[in-house]
């Protein structure tokens, strides 16, 4: 048994994949002109996110490390509704590249959407090994839409981020939108939710917000149109002064806010993982 152990293949399975072309290959799986609006790039956005922003500096436990995202109870959290269809749609490429962690396979796709939607690049790494259901975090780890400032700042600052980085990161709801057999809220929050822009500031800013009268969760509409909405927590970052500076800055300055979120999203899908040493750190070339 010595001679047959010496001859296994000691390579551990994250160098065994080439990342260029997973990220090519989940570049091909964002459009589909049936699903939504066009593109699963902002899914998997928020997916890269849900699986990352269960993260607690305090205990160290969550985070995108060990992909718990994909087990019940987790997968079945009310803040992680709908996302078993960006799990879905990433599946195959977790059948063509065997050694990929679901866990990097996950966060990957994050990239893709920010970067092949026009965003800033993101810098990644691999490296991460995935964890059973019993490393399933705890139900309420993910923010709460129906509430305000305090609330985010809370579950923001459990994770180890700033105001300003908490800032940064909100832009990303100018991607998407909200589904009311998911969250129970609806609509996009500008008029271009596959480009990746800093619309959601300058939605927040220069439009009137009001209630949207229905018999659903309050939310938020613009006056004129009723066609674009805010939830609770977006609207925060207009009345909280803290924020509001941040909130004004990348609303004139779409440069400093895709390099702040560039920063941000890359931490955001690094917490609590602990790399292996010889991990590179890739900066991905966008798709023509
Ligand atoms: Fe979201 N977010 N998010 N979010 N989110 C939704 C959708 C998206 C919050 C709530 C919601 C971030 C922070 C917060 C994306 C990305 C990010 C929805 C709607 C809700 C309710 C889900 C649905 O119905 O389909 C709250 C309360 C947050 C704290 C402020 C991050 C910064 C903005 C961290 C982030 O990156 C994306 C993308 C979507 C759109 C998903 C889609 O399917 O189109």
């Amino acid at each position: 048994w010595y001679f047959y152990s010496k001859q296994q293949d000691e390579t551990p399975a994250w160098k065994k994949v080439n990342y260029q072309n997973v990220y090519k290959d989940i570049a091909d799986l964002l459009e589909d002109e049936n699903y939504d609006d066009g593109s699963y790039g902002p899914v998997f956005v928020r997916l890269a996110w849900h699986a990352s922003g269960t993260y607690d500096k305090k205990t160290r436990t969550g985070g995108s490390a060990g992909a718990t995202i994909r087990h019940a109870p987790e997968s079945e959290h009310g803040a992680n509704a709908g996302l078993n269809v960006a799990r879905r749609r990433l599946e195959p490429l977790k059948q063509k590249y065997r050694n990929i962690s679901y866990g990097d396979l996950y966060t990957l796709a994050g990239v893709v959407g920010v970067q092949e939607l026009g965003g800033p690049t993101v810098q990644w790494r691999p490296g991460r090994s995935d964890k059973q259901a019993d490393a399933c975090t705890p139900d309420g780890r993910l923010p709460d839409a129906a509430q305000g400032a305090d609330h985010v700042r809370d579950i923001f600052y459990r994770m180890g981020f700033d105001d300003r980085e908490i800032a940064a990161l909100v832009g990303a709801h100018a991607l998407g939108r909200c589904h009311t057999y998911r969250s129970g809220f609806d609509g996009p929050w500008n008029a271009s939710p596959t480009v990746f822009t800093n619309f959601f500031y300058t939605e927040l800013l220069e439009n009137t917000w009001v209630p949207k009268k229905w018999d659903g969760p309050k939310q938020f509409v613009d006056k004129p149109t009723g066609a674009f909405m805010m939830l609770p927590a977006d609207m925060a970052f207009k009345t909280d002064p803290r924020f509001r500076t941040y909130i004004e800055l990348y609303a004139r300055d779409q440069d400093t806010f895709f390099n702040d979120f560039s920063a941000a999203f890359a931490k955001l899908l690094e917490l609590g993982v602990k790399f292996p040493e010889d991990a590179p750190t890739y900066r991905f070339k966008p798709l023509d």
